[in-house]
């Protein structure tokens, strides 16, 4: 559904960066609800995330961030919302209201106690002020702190998908959290470095 080239001034924009787990997840529920969308990418190796035009959409500095018209939200879980409701189109959340919060519950779990521990930025000053040997044991007990509540969250809930039989935000959220973490525990591990590696241009 992405397109690049020519804006259309009546598209939603989703300024993204192609690694970003947050970013994943807002691509996901845009293409489940098959609507048209331009991709802008922000390069966050090279701190594009910190230019002064996109810190007018995000003052935190953080990707993703839909422009849909005049609105602009800069949160996935903010953005996720806004798309259900404007959107209603293959729902996200399943319309029983139990299994509604425990997509909520779920979703906070991986937006506020294991994403957020990760970010580049907590990495880079875990790394500097405490040390480099830090890093795998802070986001390691994060990791596991997180999925083992997840676990017991989820366990009475699953079908076909985490909370039934029906995919729903909390699938996609774990996905990309679970790439995530794949790919930040093998990078750590292996000592490739492509956190840190600056000049390497994936975008
Ligand atoms: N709560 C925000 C978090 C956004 C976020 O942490 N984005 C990361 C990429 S997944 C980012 O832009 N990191 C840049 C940095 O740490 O400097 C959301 O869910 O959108």
């Amino acid at each position: 559904m992405a397109e690049s080239g020519e804006s259309n001034k009546n598209k939603l924009k989703l300024y993204s960066y192609w690694r970003s787990s947050c970013s994943q997840r807002v691509r996901i529920a845009l293409n489940l609800k098959g609507l048209e969308y331009e991709y802008i990418p922000v390069n966050l190796l090279k701190g594009e995330h910190f230019s002064p035009d996109f810190l007018k959409l995000n003052p935190l500095g953080y990707v993703p961030a839909l422009v849909d018209g005049e609105i602009v939200i800069s949160d996935s879980f903010a953005i996720l919302m806004y798309l259900e409701e404007k959107y209603p189109q293959h729902p996200l959340l399943p319309s029983d209201l139990q299994k509604k919060a425990l997509n909520y519950q779920a979703a906070n779990v991986v937006c506020s106690s294991i994403q957020p521990l990760q970010n580049l930025a907590v990495l880079k000053y875990i790394k500097e002020k405490v040390g480099p040997d830090e890093v795998i044991p802070w986001v390691q007990s994060h990791i596991n702190k997180g999925f083992a509540a997840l676990e017991k969250l989820l366990k009475d809930s699953a079908g076909k998908y985490a909370t039934g039989n029906e995919v729903s935000m909390v699938c996609f959220l774990l996905f990309f959290c679970f790439v995530f973490v794949f790919l930040e525990i093998q990078t750590f591990m292996y000592n490739i470095h492509l956190l840190w590696d600056n000049n390497l241009d994936l975008a």
